[in-house]
């Protein structure tokens, strides 16, 4: 059955990479279900004007709780993806972690506790066989 996934990437923290979000995005769709597929946008901007904050953090958490898995790209620190990171752990929802090793020195509040499954990466292709892995293709 498709796992429903919540993909947790950069929003205010920064979109220098959100067409890297869109490409796992599609990747991971191929066989599973992405949550929030409005991380990989390229038109954010014009989509988030209408949208209240309260509205994005009850809908944002509610996806969190009833997520199979998170998978977070954080080579652009967030605070927001920190936080549902967090979250995530509270409510026992396994987390894995991407982030480029060459641009980014991952926060040790994430590298430091053994609940989160850590990936750093040299190159974008070699995620792609590691998520094969994670959702058990
Ligand atoms: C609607 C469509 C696209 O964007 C919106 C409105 N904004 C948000 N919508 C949904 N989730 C959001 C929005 N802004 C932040 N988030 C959540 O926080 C996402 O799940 C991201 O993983 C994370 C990014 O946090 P910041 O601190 O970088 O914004």
């Amino acid at each position: 059955m498709a796992k429903k996934i919540y993909f947790a990437g950069s929003i205010r923290g920064g979109r220098v990479d959100a067409e890297l979000y869109h490409r796992i995005i599609t990747y991971i769709q191929r066989t599973d279900v992405v949550l929030t597929e409005h991380v990989g946008m390229s038109n954010l901007n014009l989509i988030e004007q209408g949208l209240g904050d309260a509205r994005i953090y009850d809908q944002d958490t509610a996806w969190l709780r009833e997520s199979d898995l998170l998978i977070g790209e954080c080579t652009c620190p967030s605070l927001g993806v920190g936080y549902e990171l967090a979250y995530a752990e509270a409510h026992g929802i396994p987390c894995h972690i991407f982030y480029d090793r060459g641009k980014t020195q991952l926060s040790a509040m994430l590298t430091g506790n053994p609940y989160f499954h850590i990936h750093p990466y040299e190159r974008e292709k070699d995620i792609y066989p590691l998520l094969d892995e994670i959702l058990n293709r």
